[in-house]
């Protein structure tokens, strides 16, 4: 392990990737791997990039990795899927867009399925960034399909969310259904060489006037054709625009907080859950699920039966 650990942080791809699935695979071996790794944590960037399927998502990746590595910057992607079961080295469709980088030390791409995610696909790609961060990334992007709850969840405790919109997709209804403008802090209309571009990013820009979640950083909406590069060097701008404000304000240190928050948050869920299992077997939570329906017990009690257990044994 502690070979495994060495040989990742001086950047060996295989030996992240073995890193990786020993943090997906859970258990201690995954705790002793974030045990190692956490005093090299907390220097990525770390960005959530969502938006409706097909929106073009990862040719944006493909072209923001170009652009960051002719910068010198190593960019770490995490490409989450919720609907698809394949993780690891099985690389979810189109993504393969973004394989062309799959040679360069510099650049590391991972898919996520749902069955890489014991105990939550938001708290398996929060592991997996860290490791990424602590193998010396600048970048650890999270690309989510979608705008549901999963998403939000996967994405809310980056440091900058970018939401990617497009023309013709029922512009309104694409953003009032996301019911996530406030968790973007950029906006980026892909696809501009579409019509109802510009009105679409009217439209974004109005909603904007109801308020978003920093009262000190409006999003900017940046215009972008992903296929052919247009506009992505406006979204680095913005995007590093964003790392600066947020350095600058103290912001950044009020988002990690929340994400830690958030993550003894889950930890806690994890090993209670296992407490759970422990003491009380299906059988048992059962028969408590038949009680509560007859009348019989409440749910407080049974909760309180449950932790006193635990307590106990
Ligand atoms: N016309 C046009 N097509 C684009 C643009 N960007 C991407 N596309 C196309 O849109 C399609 C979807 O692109 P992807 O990058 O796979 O989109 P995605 O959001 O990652 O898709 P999922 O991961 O499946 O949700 C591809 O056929 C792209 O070539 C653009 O700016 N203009
Ligand atoms: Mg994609």
């Amino acid at each position: 392990m502690r070979d495994l650990i060495k040989r990742a942080l001086s950047a060996d791809p295989l030996a992240i990737a073995k890193l990786i699935t020993l943090v997906e695979n859970g258990g201690e071996e995954k705790i002793e791997v974030l045990r190692e790794l956490y005093p090299f944590m907390g220097k990525a960037h770390y960005i959530g990039i969502t938006g409706a399927p097909g929106v073009g998502k990862s040719t944006l990746i493909d072209k923001l990795i170009s652009q960051l590595r002719s910068e010198g910057s190593r960019v770490g992607v995490i490409a989450v899927d919720p609907s698809s079961p394949f993780t690891g080295g099985a690389f979810l469709g189109d993504r393969l867009r973004m394989q062309r980088h799959a040679t360069d030390p510099g650049v590391f791409i991972r898919s996520m399925g749902s069955r890489g995610a014991l105990g939550g696909l938001a708290k398996a790609t929060a592991d997996v960034s860290k490791v990424l961060d602590a193998c010396g990334f600048d970048y650890v992007i999270v690309e989510t399909v979608g705008a549901g709850q999963n998403e939000v969840d996967i994405i809310k405790t980056a440091d900058t969310v970018i939401l990617v919109l497009v023309p013709g997709l029922g512009d309104d209804v694409q953003i009032i259904k996301a019911g996530i403008m406030e968790i973007g802090d950029i906006f980026v209309i892909n696809k501009s060489d579409k019509d109802g571009a510009q009105r679409l990013a009217k439209e974004v820009e109005m909603w904007m006037e109801f308020g978003y979640k920093d009262k000190n950083w409006k999003p900017p909406v940046v215009m972008t054709i992903a296929e052919d590069g247009t506009g992505v060097d406006k979204l680095v701008a913005e995007i590093k625009r964003h790392v600066s404000y947020l350095r600058e304000s103290g912001e950044i240190k009020i988002r990690r907080k929340s994400r830690v928050l958030e993550e003894i948050n889950l930890a806690l869920e994890e090993v209670l859950q296992k407490h759970v299992n422990r003491v009380v077997g299906e059988e048992t939570l059962n028969n408590y699920v038949d009680l509560i329906l007859e009348g019989k017990l409440d749910l407080y009690t049974v909760v309180e039966e449950i932790v006193t257990k635990i307590i106990r044994t």
